[in-house]
């Protein structure tokens, strides 16, 4: 790599770039990056992509008076700047002062892009902050059951975030690490706000030399094959019925520590009558647990006999909550660590997200961070994110979301800025007659996305590379200086701009802008850092310094972080903050909730392949993260093509399930069920256990009628709360049947922007 490259970082990594005659040449992987994601390399190409949106556009139906009737199927016109700003502004100025501030959604759910200052969903929400209040969004998709109910049970608001577990000390002192749901090598390229390192190997390598490690999940690449790890395939979605077999077989052994339960947790009786049987007559035993997740009972019972007297980690990724009841396994997991009483111990007890992103499990270097900050949202009005299409269709309706009942408000504008609703969310064919209610639409990005095209006004933004940032996480050791490297594409502008307009044509330009320029923000967020530093006795760079070499590297934080440590060595001067100071395995207040137990259970989670359901849908389908991008970005790179065959998705499928249906490899298929229907190409796998197939989400939504010609798993999705407790997305609970598709696939309509050919 030549020297003195300006260094630039995305979510998947950081970077440096090569520029010549203001295009990118050549992309190099940070310097200090032992493992770096390819995914960096897709952004020449991405600079000027056809899919880029140049200038402002305006929907044509939109100017035809059509209600939002044509949203998705239509064309769109250029317009300048002024008479897009105008419109925008108008529009905003209308809806407000005709239905009031609880009309305007701003939630505007997404990851928009690293770096802190240019972060497109806080920027539109501080903007509608500045404009007295919005409609918010809060929780998230990742992991929104966990966020609301894990600090009901743990008494700690952190308990999935920069709080978990070091995951270096399982290599040092556990014996038995139960991976739920894998330590899948893909997810680890990404982290929200910057990559600095990506470190899975040295921990992976670490961690299977010593440890027994076992994979439970239906999908055996979860954890890289040369590994060499155990399999333990297990049914979707019901993971929370071997968990509590295992605690069960525990227990009747004799061999669970009581004494631990007794001092550290609330409720174990209720909970342990429940697993014995005592409550509803049916023990939760291997035997109970072998028919529903398809683990033969010999299995469970050897399990659950090797793990007395060993330190064992129980694992649990953020997939297994992102499905109906999902806050059970996770409940289920903290009741299995707290009978085997090693919760708080190095290399024991529970831990969620490892392998969900890339700093999970890192040291926390509490690499300091700063962002533009938030303006309060004047109306308190929000929504559990998940829960987009029921706001937009039910105004007005209540609904219960962690132990409170909330009234859906009636929106009539939606302005999204740095996320993709039809990418991310559930049936999207609901959503769809959800994106029909409002007046007004409105939405700024970079590419032609499939909301772009749901949008009647899209207003054209910058890339990061465009722009000057910096970037980071806090768990991630080097704090990025993001450099622009090129000139915004054609007529695209910074989100920042574009607020700043607007806010100028509405009043609030002052309090959106606090009167700063890019560089006021950057030298601002400079001096907060710097100080942040300083108070930690670190001695920070001068700004100039940390801007020309790129990046500042954290010390590494002294010993391994242990979860509970501190609580365990002292639970009576240091309670938690539950009601009864303890770990709840029996919480009065989730008792109360309907179609709750009060400890962790097994809740039906409707669609599975227990269920009746699977009589005509007899395949589960998971959707899990793309490898070769993040989530709808970068969907038409190189890069991610070369993983596609025929522009389609690989559907996963075990050769069994193939043969039953008279299917090969390289086929193309229909997946269908009531909700909807998408296209793929068959991958036959016997990686994957019979009765799952396994479809990644990030292909861009084309329509046509409910079948989406492109390979979208949420055309398939079910679009409910995980419960009433979280609210989260249930995107994993999906019931569905695959056939050969009759006839050639059909060319793809999201290849071309929509714009509308001049007359
Ligand atoms: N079926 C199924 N669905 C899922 C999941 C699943 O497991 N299964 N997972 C869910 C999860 S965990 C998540 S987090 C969501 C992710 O869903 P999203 O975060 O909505 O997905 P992204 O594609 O990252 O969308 C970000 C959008 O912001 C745009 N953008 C980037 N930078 C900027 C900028 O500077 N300005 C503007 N204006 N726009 C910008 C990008 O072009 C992109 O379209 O998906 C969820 N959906
Ligand atoms: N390359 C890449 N990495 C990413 C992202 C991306 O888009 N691309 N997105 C990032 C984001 S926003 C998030 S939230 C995280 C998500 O991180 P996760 O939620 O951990 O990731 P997923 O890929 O959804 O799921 C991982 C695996 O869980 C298994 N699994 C699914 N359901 C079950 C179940 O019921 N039981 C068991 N035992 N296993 C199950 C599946 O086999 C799947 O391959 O990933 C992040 N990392
Ligand atoms: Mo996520």
């Amino acid at each position: 790599m030549p020297q003195n490259l300006p260094l630039c970082a995305s979510h998947w990594g950081a970077f440096r770039a090569e520029v010549e005659g203001g295009k990118i040449t050549r992309v190099y992987p940070f310097e200090h990056d032992p493992r770096p994601s390819r995914m960096n390399e897709a952004w020449p190409e991405m600079l000027d992509s056809p899919l880029r949106i140049a200038r402002p556009a305006v929907r044509r139906g939109w100017l035809a008076g059509d209600n939002g009737a044509a949203r998705g199927e239509d064309t769109y016109i250029e317009v300048d700047w002024d008479v897009a700003l105008d419109r925008v502004a108008g529009e905003i100025a209308r809806v407000r002062d005709t239905f009031g501030n609880g009309a305007l959604f701003a939630g505007s759910y997404g990851w928009s892009s690293a770096g802190r200052l240019h972060h497109a969903r806080s920027l539109v929400r501080r903007f509608f902050g500045a404009l007295g209040g919005y409609v918010d969004q809060e929780t998230n998709y990742s992991y929104g059951a966990a966020m609301a109910f894990l600090p009901r049970v743990l008494g700690v608001p952190d308990a999935i975030g920069s709080s978990v577990t070091g995951i270096a000390t399982i290599a040092e002192h556990c014996d038995i690490f139960l991976a739920f749901g894998g330590i899948p090598l893909k997810n680890w390229d990404i982290q929200s706000g910057g990559v600095g390192e990506h470190r899975f190997d040295t921990f992976m390598r670490g961690i299977t030399q010593r440890v027994r490690t076992i994979n439970i999940s239906p999908w055996r690449k979860d954890i890289e094959d040369d590994y060499g790890v155990e399999w333990m395939p297990v049914r979707p979605t019901t993971d929370t019925a071997l968990m509590l077999a295992l605690t069960q077989a525990v227990v009747a052994a004799g061999k669970a520590d009581i004494g631990f339960l007794q001092r550290y947790t609330h409720g174990a009786e209720r909970w342990l009558d429940y697993l014995m049987g005592r409550t509803d007559g049916v023990a939760k035993t291997p035997e109970w647990a072998a028919t529903i997740t398809g683990i033969p009972a010999a299995h469970i019972r050897a399990l659950a006999e090797s793990l007395p007297g060993k330190r064992v980690m129980v694992s649990l990724n953020w997939s297994l909550q992102r499905a109906r009841h999902g806050e059970q396994p996770y409940w289920a997991a903290i009741g299995l660590a707290a009978a085997l009483g090693q919760i708080g111990l190095p290399g024991g007890g529970f831990a969620f997200g490892y392998g969900s992103s890339n700093a999970m499990g890192n040291p926390n270097y509490r690499t300091p961070l700063y962002g533009i900050p938030a303006i309060k949202n004047a109306t308190g009005l929000s929504i559990p994110c998940a829960r987009v299409t029921d706001m937009l269709l039910q105004p007005g309706q209540t609904y219960r979301f962690n132990g409170e009942t909330r009234t859906y408000p009636d929106v009539k504008l939606v302005y999204w800025a740095g996320g993709n609703p039809f990418h991310h969310h559930q049936d999207l064919n609901r959503l769809r007659e959800g994106f029909r209610q409002p007046q007004t639409i409105i939405v700024n990005e970079s590419y032609w996305t499939a909301t772009a095209r749901h949008a009647d006004i899209v207003l054209p933004a910058t890339v990061t590379l465009e722009r000057n940032d910096i970037g980071g996480a806090s768990r991630d050791r080097f704090l990025l200086a993001m450099h622009k490297l090129v000139e915004p594409y054609a007529e695209a502008r910074d989100d920042y701009a574009i607020f700043a307009a607007l806010a100028q044509r509405l009043g609030a330009y002052d309090t959106f802008t606090e009167g700063k320029t890019e560089a006021d923000w950057l030298e601002k967020a400079w001096e907060v850092i710097a100080g942040r530093l300083q108070s930690r006795g670190i001695t920070p760079p001068r700004f100039q310094d940390f801007w020309d070499t790129g990046y500042f590297k954290m010390p590494e934080p002294e010993g391994d972080y242990t979860m509970f440590a501190s609580w365990r060595a002292d639970p009576d001067g240091r309670p938690l903050g539950t009601p009864s100071g303890k770990i709840e395995l029996f919480s009065d207040a989730i008792a109360a909730e309907a179609g709750q137990l009060g400890h962790p259970a097994w809740l039906d989670p409707e669609e599975w392949l227990g269920a009746p359901a699977a009589q005509t849908h007899p395949l589960h389908l998971l959707s899990p993260q793309p490898a070769r991008k993040l989530h709808g970005q970068m969907d038409f790179s190189s890069y991610s093509r070369a993983g596609k065959r025929h522009d389609r998705e690989i559907l996963v499928m075990h050769p069994d399930d193939a043969a039953q249906r008279g299917l090969s490899d390289g086929d193309a298929v229909r997946i269908f069920n009531d909700r909807g229907a998408c296209l793929a190409v068959l991958g036959v796998d016997p990686a994957v256990m019979q009765g799952v197939v396994l479809l990644p989400t990030g292909a861009t939504y084309d329509p046509d009628g409910t079948l989406d010609r492109n390979s979208n798993p949420n055309v398939l999705t079910r679009d409910i709360g995980t419960s009433d407790l979280g609210q989260g997305s249930s995107a994993q609970s999906c019931l569905v049947q695959v056939e050969r598709l009759n006839g050639p696939l059909p060319p793809l309509r999201v290849m071309h922007a929509p714009l509308h050919a001049a007359p």
